[in-house]
């Protein structure tokens, strides 16, 4: 870090309370960087700011490292800090929102869904990616396919996945007459309230038809848009955190300063004031998720794929290639602004020159390889969306297609100077066996259009689609991918 433009707010004072004023109304699945430097930070502000008692039972499921991380918030008695870095200044905050936190492999499964099942829990909040909600991710609907939701069949009480852990909860809540508690997604997924609903709905039909029926009538999913851009945490930013605070602190998080968080208000057993903090109630979020997922996430995949390609590690230096910051800026607005039906009060030309400033951010170091992670899950409400509404509207869709064609060249899993790339994603075994048939070859576009998971049924069927993909991908491996972005 240069000392000598960054500057920072190091007086950051541990809350004036303890765990003990907190009482566990939250249960949340998925304690991550984005829960930590988001959810977590609101009701921290809620609580400097009212006399509210939520606070959080944080559960992580399955990985070792989430379990690192849970014993580690214990140590540091649920406390740890949120740097927030503008360019040129960071300013520390400790969060004390956390009452207590929770491992499967540590306190066991039945501990968790018991802890959900709790009288005093009012609200289940979820941060576990795209891929944790077990749905198909082109039609949102429950995959019964999926391993972890085949496994919560043949053990619902020793459930594995998410979704199996609140039916299980939410029974336990019907047998026992208590009150159910509100599901809330807090996940980059289109419709994610709803989606998180039929995921439930979906797993609880295959178990018992009157549990079902029970979550029909008493359970709320609102819907809600979540934005803060909150990278991995690396060695690296630990350490900058560490000798601005002077102590270390492994559970730390370094985010952007900016924060929103929109909300459906549905909650059927009450909720924080998170307005105090800035939150948004809203009747319908659903155009606030759509802008949010189009215009940031979106340019955020283009750049994430295309930028990788191109040799740039970070976001900040996409937008240092004056190529790149023009195609982002003009998929943004030109592709992405018209497929939205806005509130009047939102002024789109503004949103996109935000999101550019922020994705110049150099303090954040956001990675392309980790943007990049998961594309079979982001597409769809990223690029696929407003492709198709460009095919109904007959109009240019290049800079999305691009886009697509720069996903298809990243899973071939080797770079333009032919190192291997490191591809995570859940289809990561379906990608590699289409390249081992093709090679780098224009002919993989029809093969990986063929993934109806991702691509659906009918974008596959038109033939202005499937050829405007094959004409980007060859262009990519014509001209090489800076070059293909040059050129739109
Ligand atoms: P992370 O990798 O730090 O945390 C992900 C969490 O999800 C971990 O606790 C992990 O144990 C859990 N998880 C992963 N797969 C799971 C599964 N199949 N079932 C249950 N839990 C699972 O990621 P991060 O940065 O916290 O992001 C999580 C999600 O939050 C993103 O996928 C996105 O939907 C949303 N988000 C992230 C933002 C960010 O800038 N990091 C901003 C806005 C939304
Ligand atoms: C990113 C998002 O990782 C990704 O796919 O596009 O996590 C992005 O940083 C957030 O949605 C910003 O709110």
């Amino acid at each position: 870090m240069d000392k000598n433009i960054v500057t920072a707010t190091i007086n950051a004072r541990r809350p004036n309370w303890t765990t003990d004023r907190l009482t566990t109304r939250i249960v949340h699945i998925g304690c991550g960087a984005f829960h930590r430097a988001h959810q977590a930070l609101y009701t921290h502000h809620v609580l400097e700011k009212t006399d509210s008692d939520w606070g959080y039972c944080e559960v992580n499921l399955m990985s070792k490292h989430g379990a690192d991380l849970i014993k580690k918030l214990k140590q540091q008695s649920m406390l740890y800090t949120v740097a927030e870095k503008a360019e040129t200044h960071t300013e520390l905050k400790i969060i004390g929102s956390m009452k207590e936190a929770m491992h499967s492999l540590i306190d066991g499964v039945d501990a968790i869904i018991e802890k959900m099942a709790s009288p005093s829990v009012s609200i289940v909040s979820l941060t576990i990616t795209e891929k944790g909600y077990c749905v198909d991710p082109a039609t949102g609907k429950l995959d019964k396919n999926n391993p972890l939701i085949q496994q919560d069949l043949a053990t619902p009480n020793q459930p594995t996945s998410a979704i199996g852990y609140i039916t299980a909860a939410l029974k336990r809540r019907a047998e026992r007459k208590l009150p159910p508690f509100t599901v809330l997604s807090c996940d980059n997924v289109r419709e994610n309230g709803h989606v998180a609903r039929e995921a439930v709905l979906g797993l609880a039909k295959l178990q018992h038809a009157e549990l079902a029926e029970w979550i029909e009538a008493n359970v709320t999913f609102p819907c809600a848009m979540v934005d803060r851009i909150a990278p991995a945490a690396t060695a690296e930013t630990l350490a900058e955190i560490a000798e601005l605070l002077g102590v270390k602190d492994d559970c730390a998080i370094a985010c952007e300063p900016f924060r929103q968080w929109v909300i459906e208000d549905n909650f059927v057993n009450g909720r924080p004031e998170w307005n105090c903090a800035g939150a948004q109630f809203v009747e319908d979020v659903v155009p606030f998720e759509l802008m949010k997922l189009r215009m940031l996430n979106g340019s955020h995949s283009f750049l994430a794929y295309l930028g990788y390609l191109g040799g740039y590690a970070h976001i900040a230096d996409t937008m240092a290639n004056p190529d790149y910051r023009r195609a982002a800026q003009a998929l943004m607005l030109d592709e992405q602004a018209p497929t939205l039906i806005m509130p009047e009060e939102v002024n789109l030309k503004a949103y996109a020159n935000s999101l550019i400033d922020r994705f110049t951010n150099p303090s954040l170091k956001h990675q392309t390889w980790q943007i990049a992670m998961d594309g079979s899950q982001k597409l769809p409400q990223r690029l696929l969306d407003p492709i198709a509404w460009h095919i109904e509207n007959q109009s240019s869709y290049r800079h999305l297609a691009l886009g697509i064609a720069g996903w298809m060249r990243y899973v071939a899993g080797v770079d333009e100077q032919g190192k291997k790339i490191d591809v995570r994603d859940p289809l990561v075994d379906t990608f590699a066996a289409i390249y081992a048939k093709h090679g780098l070859a224009v002919s993989v576009v029809d093969d990986l259009l063929a993934i109806d998971a991702i691509f659906g049924i009918e974008l596959p069927q038109n033939p202005h689609f499937v050829a405007t993909i094959k004409l980007a991908y060859q262009q990519i491996l014509d001209l090489g991918v800076r070059q293909a972005v040059a050129q739109l």
